[in-house]
């Protein structure tokens, strides 16, 4: 059975508003600057715009600390400003999502204020404190060993109660507790706070995190070099997520709205069911990171990992298999704010590919079953910073906590170097330099220098320059969010199957609706390859896709270029 559903039919644009358009020149992207580029958005062809953190906050984390989730913050504009965003949205048939922060605080927000003032406040109970553990010579330590994502412990000491309060993330950033019935309740107001606003959903930060083991034991040692371990399994998929998820899920479909979780750490799609599957009522689709995480080792994000095109395909395969045996969903990504360019990160970003691989990479994502998210600039195919550039160009304090701890450690030069060469790909800086709109100063985002340097590539690669090209990255991104309107029984509610599943060097699927197929063939490989076309496919059909100016014409035996990618609609 199909269980169709207007989200599963839309796509999303993502925004990260620090980086995207700045409208005052004070070098920082702003809510006026998006309203300026809606018909932008628009022409790409998406549905849904989500902005990252634009509510008040310190900014340890880039608004992922949020001091009041009820205003925004002045760098980004006002509650006007938002209002407008939201009206331009409707007004052109797209919808806003907003990002929810609600695993944690900043440590400026009035609640843990109150709670770090007194063990006696109203709100102390809000967060997560603990009893120091008692070390061999008397001497305090962190309640337990695990890790924080930021680096260091996840407690941080409070001399004057002489508790540690809990941070998965930055020690700005205190976990709430979400046993305390109140902090739901409160989650539960700013939810209907932004929908009666005339926001269109969330997307749920962290959300996998907000049930903690009550016991919070040490993590096992899978680091040894570490004096801190993954915890994960104690805080990823805590025993009471389910019934907090349910809650939420009320209000969302009360208001009819968007959502999408963000869960980090979880590879299992059992788990995952239990919150999209179709008859669950919590949230419409998850994060989950499997495919992205996929080069990063055990000992975490800055860790290498070899990987191959057959274990990039394998995992892909496994969701959308196992969601549409099960009734689930996916949301289909390759870029977002934490991470590194695609083409960068997983193929390649020479300068004779970049074009050709960016465009792969779209095709081999963008015609999965799923929802469609695409980060600003991945429509660009833009690309990582140089790798000329040195730390002081990145700004993101994972990647900052990093490399200090590694400076506290007495690291080695070869152990510095591999963990730069680990940020070259992966940080979080890359996906946030400043959109390039086109090629004057500063690309066009602002009319000083930005608060993050713009990269180097800026006046060949800007949405001036490609807006209008039926040949670029842009074009070929707005091709695939036709195609999925054009042809959405077999591209958004068709079956999922590998073809030629244990090629090592092509992954190239199908989509299957009654009789309707659609053929989609991506080349990992740098140099050509032959493939040999099974049987099944060599019949009438034409091409609706191709990453090459020139066709290439389906044959038994065929060549495919560097990176070559097509779709075909057969039928
Ligand atoms: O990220 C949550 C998360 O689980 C992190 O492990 C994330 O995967 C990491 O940043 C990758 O390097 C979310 C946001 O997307 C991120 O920007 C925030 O910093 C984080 O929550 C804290 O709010
Ligand atoms: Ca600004």
């Amino acid at each position: 059975t199909v269980h169709r559903a207007w989200w599963k039919e839309a796509s999303v644009y993502q925004i990260y508003p620090a980086s995207f358009k700045d409208s005052n020149g004070d070098g920082i992207g702003d809510i006026p600057g998006i309203i300026s580029k809606l018909d932008y958005i628009k022409d790409l062809g998406v549905d849904i715009v989500w902005i990252c953190p634009c509510y008040k906050s310190p900014k340890v984390d880039m608004g992922y600390d949020i001091s009041d989730y009820r205003d925004i913050d002045d760098q980004y504009g006002t509650m006007t400003d938002i209002e407008e965003l939201v009206k331009g949205l409707h007004d052109r048939g797209m919808k806003l999502v907003m990002d929810l922060v609600v695993n944690h605080t900043s440590d400026q927000h009035e609640w843990f204020k109150s709670a770090i003032a007194s063990k006696d406040s109203p709100y102390r109970d809000y967060y997560i404190w603990k009893k120091p553990k008692i070390g061999e010579n008397g001497e305090k330590l962190p309640p337990n060993n695990w890790l924080s994502a930021f680096s260091g412990s996840v407690w941080k000491y409070d001399a004057k109660s002489d508790e540690y309060y809990f941070h998965l993330f930055a020690t700005e950033q205190p976990d709430l507790n979400w046993e305390n019935p109140k902090v739901r309740q409160e989650v539960h107001d700013v939810m209907r706070f932004w929908l009666e606003k005339g926001v269109d959903g969330f997307r749920m930060d962290a959300i996998n995190f907000i049930s903690k083991d009550p016991a919070f034991p040490d993590a096992p040692v899978t680091v040894p070099s570490s004096k801190y371990q993954n915890g994960a399994m104690y805080y990823a998929l805590g025993p009471r997520l389910h019934e907090y998820l349910a809650d939420v899920g009320k209000i969302l479909i009360e208001y009819n709205a968007f959502s999408v979780g963000e869960m980090a750490h979880v590879f299992d799609p059992t788990e995952i069911i239990k919150v999209v599957g179709f008859d669950r009522n919590e949230l419409n689709m998850i994060f989950q990171f499997e495919l992205t995480d996929i080069d990063m080792g055990p000992a975490g994000k800055f860790s290498a990992n070899n990987w191959t095109p057959r274990q990039f395909k394998d995992i892909s395969n496994k969701w959308q298999v196992f969601m549409q045996k099960n009734g689930g969903w996916n949301a289909l990504f390759l870029e977002n704010h934490d991470s590194g360019r695609s083409p960068s990160r997983f193929v390649s970003d020479k300068p004779e590919f970049r074009g050709v691989v960016a465009k792969m990479l779209a095709t081999y994502i963008g015609l999965q079953s799923g929802t469609l998210f695409v980060y600003q600039g991945e429509e660009l195919g833009l690309v990582n910073m140089p790798k000329s550039w040195t730390i002081e160009k990145y700004k993101d304090l994972e990647t900052l906590n990093y490399h200090k701890q590694l400076l506290l450690d007495g690291a080695s030069q070869d152990v510095l170097d591999s963990a730069m060469t680990e940020f070259q790909k992966k940080a979080r800086d890359h996906a946030r330099l400043p959109f390039q709109w086109d090629s004057s100063d500063f690309a066009g985002f602002s009319t000083v220098q930005p608060w993050i340097d713009v990269n180097e590539d800026f006046k060949e690669w800007n949405a001036a320059a490609e807006v209008g090209d039926p040949l670029s990255v842009f074009s070929y991104w707005r091709s695939i969010f036709d195609l999925r309107r054009a042809y959405k029984n077999v591209l958004v509610y068709g079956k999922f199957e590998l073809v030629d599943p244990t090629n090592e060097e092509i992954c190239a699927y199908q989509r299957i609706f009654r009789s309707e197929v659609a053929l989609v063939v991506t080349s990992f490989v740098d140099s050509a390859v032959t493939w040999t076309v099974p049987q099944e496919f060599l019949r009438p059909g034409k091409v609706v896709l191709s990453n090459y100016a020139d066709v290439t014409e389906l044959d038994a035996k065929m060549v495919l270029r560097p990176y070559e990618a097509f779709t075909y609609i057969l039928s």
